[in-house]
């Protein structure tokens, strides 16, 4: 009775019913030999192998998971999807992500609860306004949706924040992205997944990428498994977190630090908050699920750390700031805290291309921000596969550019990053 209503109830009819609620096929025995092997059955790996098949022709791709798709930080994240990026490389890649978001459940077939709410990024201090207003400039000129709000603009969007002068955390303003919002995470895994099995590709769940095989030449010949060797010409690590573990068995380094970053959902609530409010000076973020969860997140630990979890500490000290900003969230028990476990790159931005090994790509670092690009990281790296070259939307994110030193430092943008 109690699931009656549930979004997962809805989701699962809307995908055929019960029996079929898992909706891609039951995890097929690998065969020898793909063209291509993704490793990694998150959003970015699946939505990889979905615009493979979809937009190049080219299916006879498995994904393979150690774990159940999703698992990982697709399923671990607070689904906050916004384009305002300050630099212009930046700006291109997101927004191309958004305008896909915009059409994502039509094109999967699937709703994935794309909700544009609107994103504020509050400013407390006259260092936020300035970076604020630099950034609503800069969003502007990539023709990016962006407006300044100044406080009582604030307040008349968001009613529920404190905007007095004696707050803790006095609000001078914010960033407002209308665009911006939030979407269902589970239901972007399973619609990448079940579009892409459709068109042929393996998906290849309790499989742990043990190793990389070389050929004598060193190119990349295929990986092993627990469940077995299997071959391809052309692999790709999609593994968030894990990639530098992948790397180090493909013989080379990333420039990248893993780090916990937790969340946390309150009790279901009514309807109260119907926006996005991120505060980078505080390092707090909330929004409200449509089951009515207050979804709130931190920053990242400082220590790097495999651990799936994260500190109290620190998640204690954010949401002390949250109920200074929300002074009603105080009375609101918590339901339930996570983490995942983000790649960091120094420039807090990704790396989307070619590696040291041929026939090898990568798409990693994404850090804090990657649910939001899933969409525009699986395309730019699916036509980096499909071409051997880079779109010119990835092509600065290359990882050659921690040698060219050609960094694009997004932290002004991605402040639970660092
Ligand atoms: P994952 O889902 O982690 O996929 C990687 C997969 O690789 C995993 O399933 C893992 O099991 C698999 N793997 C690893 N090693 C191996 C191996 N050896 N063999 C086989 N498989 C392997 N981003 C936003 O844009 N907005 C947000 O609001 C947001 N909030 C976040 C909140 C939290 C608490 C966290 C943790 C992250 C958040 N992010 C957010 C970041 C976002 O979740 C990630 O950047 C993004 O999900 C990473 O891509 P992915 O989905 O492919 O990763
Ligand atoms: O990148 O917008 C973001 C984000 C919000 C919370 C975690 N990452």
């Amino acid at each position: 009775m109690q699931d009656r209503f549930s979004a997962g109830r809805i989701l699962r009819e809307a995908l055929g019913g019960n029996a079929g609620w898992r909706p891609w096929r039951r995890n097929p025995e690998p065969k020898p030999r793909y063209d291509v092997i993704i490793v990694g059955g998150g959003g970015h790996g699946l939505a990889t192998a979905y615009y493979l098949a979809k937009l190049h022709g080219i299916a006879n791709v498995a994904v393979i998971e150690k774990g159940w798709i999703g698992g990982g930080n697709a399923g671990r994240n607070t689904t906050i999807v916004r384009s305002n990026y300050l630099w212009d490389e930046s700006a291109a890649i997101y927004e191309h992500g958004l305008k896909l978001w915009e059409g994502l459940s039509a094109d999967l077939n699937i709703n994935v609860m794309f909700s544009q709410r609107g994103v504020l990024n509050l400013a407390h201090t006259l260092h936020d306004v300035r970076e604020g207003m630099r950034r609503v400039n800069a969003n502007q000129l990539n023709g990016v949706d962006a407006e300044w709000l100044d406080a009582p603009g604030v307040k008349a969007f968001c009613p529920l924040i404190d905007i007095s002068a004696d707050a803790r955390w006095p609000v001078l303003g914010a960033t407002l992205q209308r665009r911006g919002g939030t979407a269902r995470h589970d239901a972007v895994v399973w619609g990448y997944a079940r579009a892409a099995d459709r068109l042929g590709v393996d998906i290849i769940e309790n499989a742990e990428v043990t190793a990389i095989l070389r050929d004598g030449q060193g190119r990349f010949d295929g990986v092993e498994t627990t469940r077995g060797t299997i071959k391809a010409r052309t692999g790709a690590l999609v593994a968030a977190g894990h990639s530098s573990i992948l790397a180090a068995m493909a013989g080379f380094r990333l420039p990248i630090e893993s780090h916990p970053l937790q969340a946390l959902v309150s009790e279901p609530l009514k309807r109260l908050l119907d926006c996005v409010v991120m505060s980078n000076q505080v390092h707090v973020y909330v929004s409200q699920s449509d089951k009515g969860e207050l979804v709130m997140g931190a920053g990242i630990d400082a220590y790097t750390s495999y651990t799936q979890r994260g500190a109290l500490h620190v998640i204690e000290d954010q949401m002390a700031a949250a109920c200074a900003l929300f002074p009603m969230f105080s009375r609101v028990r918590v339901m339930r805290t996570w983490a995942g476990i983000v790649d960091v790159c120094p420039d807090a931005s990704p790396i989307i291309g070619a590696t040291p090994v041929p026939g090898l790509y990568i798409n990693c670092g994404w850090g804090t921000g990657g649910f939001k690009a899933t969409p525009s990281s699986g395309w730019t790296l699916a036509h980096t596969i499909a071409t051997g070259a880079p779109h010119p939307l990835n092509a600065p994110f290359a990882l050659k550019r921690f040698e060219t030193g050609a960094l694009i430092d997004e932290h002004g943008a991605a402040a639970v990053a660092h």
